[in-house]
């Protein structure tokens, strides 16, 4: 279903005509509401004038979240204190949080661009949607619930945490949806069969809504047999919105960019300049219907591709990839540079291994070293010391061919490595600390 056919499925021509009106009021907006802005263009030597098409975008200068956390609390913001009604932030692994402003107006955006993602997983007024993703700062929580709530579902406002209850409370509820980190829906999973629970027989849930984290094709089979769902994909960040800047259809090939509210590039991280679609490179946002703080040309650095080929849905806006990794989060292991999704895919595909992984990087005797700590599928036989053998050389063979380093495997008992009920942590990298 298409929640809004008249905006999400515009002619390209009609939106970019819109995009660039958008742009326009944006950057006039901004220049003369906000110092940082306005020193940026000024020391660019580009004026709001100056922005007249499309392609003008490209004349502005970046943003980064240093900018957040430099003008934090309130630097970024463009309308009055009092008119900002929430507030949203993201930790971030490194240094200050970083928070964002909402006007009223800015709520009821978000709101539009969630209801736009769960519609198209099929939510409808007859739903009951439980939110297990953090209420909080952390817009994962009140994003879902605010899209929900627009298209009138029945919200169960759990939040992360407490496994066992939410399981309890999903069933006797009858919850026919789930919003929550892909990673947690695995755990939320496992642990209803651990209860004894039949996905389709005690539990209602027919769709969910995933993100947060990045995830892979493989996790996505992995989730929807163990929940007896379809899983569909959601993309957002604190600084543009929240969850629902991009979302799948149900032809599940990309995530459509919500692109009358945001105007979405791809770039090369090094030089700045635009990837041809279908080449990887760093997604960079500008907001185009914020007032309260808007972003313009904010560099994310996720990584993945872009694909404006039409969709059979009908919806024609661009749509996006899944996110392959962060310029940030990428590691360097002897040169070489490895995504923890990479990992994730090999480990979803070989029989005895389970989703549930760390890598941890060590710099020994000069040397790069890579330990992948993967936990055994529970249904693994371990009666013989050789299987457990062939399982790990066949990990490290699979590492060696795909990501072409040598990684040392150590397979541990089931349940060992700590779970999340948020954004699951993959990476420990010892040669920072
Ligand atoms: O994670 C917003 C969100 C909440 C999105 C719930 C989807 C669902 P932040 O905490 O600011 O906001 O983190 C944003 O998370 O730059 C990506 O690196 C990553 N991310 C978000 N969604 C996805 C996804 C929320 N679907 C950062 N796939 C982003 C991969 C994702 N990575």
């Amino acid at each position: 279903m298409i929640y809004q056919p008249e905006l999400e499925c515009m002619s390209r021509d009609e939106l970019r005509a819109l995009q660039t009106e958008r742009l326009k009021e944006t950057v006039r907006w901004e220049y003369d509401h906000v110092a940082l802005y306005r020193e940026r263009m000024d020391e660019a030597g580009v004026s709001p004038e100056d922005i007249k098409t499309f392609d003008d975008i490209t004349k502005l200068p970046f943003t980064e979240k240093e900018d957040l956390r430099k003008e934090f609390p309130f630097g970024l913001l463009a309308v009055p204190r009092e008119e900002i009604v929430r507030i949203q932030g993201s930790s971030g692994t490194t240094g200050h949080p970083i928070v964002v402003g909402y006007t009223e107006g800015d709520v009821d955006v978000w709101s539009e661009m969630v209801a736009r993602a769960m519609c198209a997983a099929g939510a409808t007024k007859e739903d009951i949607v439980q939110v297990a993703y953090g209420y909080g700062l952390f817009t994962g929580g009140l994003g879902a619930h605010q899209g929900a709530t627009e298209i009138g579902a029945m919200v169960i406002p759990m939040s992360s945490g407490n496994t066992q209850r939410q399981i309890m409370m999903m069933r006797e509820l009858g919850a026919t949806m789930l919003c929550c980190t892909p990673s947690y829906a695995i755990y939320l999973g496992e642990t209803a069969r651990e209860m004894g629970l039949v996905p389709g027989v005690d539990l209602k849930l027919k769709s969910g809504v995933f993100g947060a984290e990045p995830w892979t094709e493989e996790m996505r089979a992995k989730l929807e047999d163990v929940l007896g769902i379809d899983a569909y994909d959601i993309y957002g960040l604190t600084e543009i919105a929240g969850p629902g800047v991009a979302f799948e259809c149900p032809e599940k090939h990309g995530m459509h960019v919500n692109e009358d509210h945001v105007i979405i590039e791809c770039i090369d991280p090094v030089t700045g300049k635009h990837q041809p679609a279908g080449t990887p490179g760093e997604l960079v946002f500008t907001t185009i219907t914020k007032k309260g703080q808007p972003a313009i040309r904010y560099r994310t650095h996720d990584i993945c591709t872009l694909d404006d080929s039409p969709c059979a849905c009908g919806r024609t806006t661009v749509r996006m990839g899944r996110i392959t990794g962060r310029t940030d989060d990428m590691l360097v292991i002897r040169g070489v540079n490895v995504f923890p999704s990479q990992i994730e895919s090999i480990l979803v595909g070989v029989k005895g291994a389970s989703p549930h992984y760390l890598l941890e990087v060590d710099r020994i005797n000069s040397t790069d070293a890579l330990t992948v700590k993967v936990e055994m599928a529970p249904d693994m036989a371990v009666d013989a010391i050789s299987s457990i053998e062939n399982l790990r050389n066949t990990i490290a063979d699979q590492i060696k061919s795909v990501v072409g380093i040598k990684a040392k495997v150590q397979l541990v008992a089931p349940k060992s490595i700590a779970r999340s009920e948020g954004k699951a942590k993959r990476v420990i990298d010892k040669r920072k600390l």
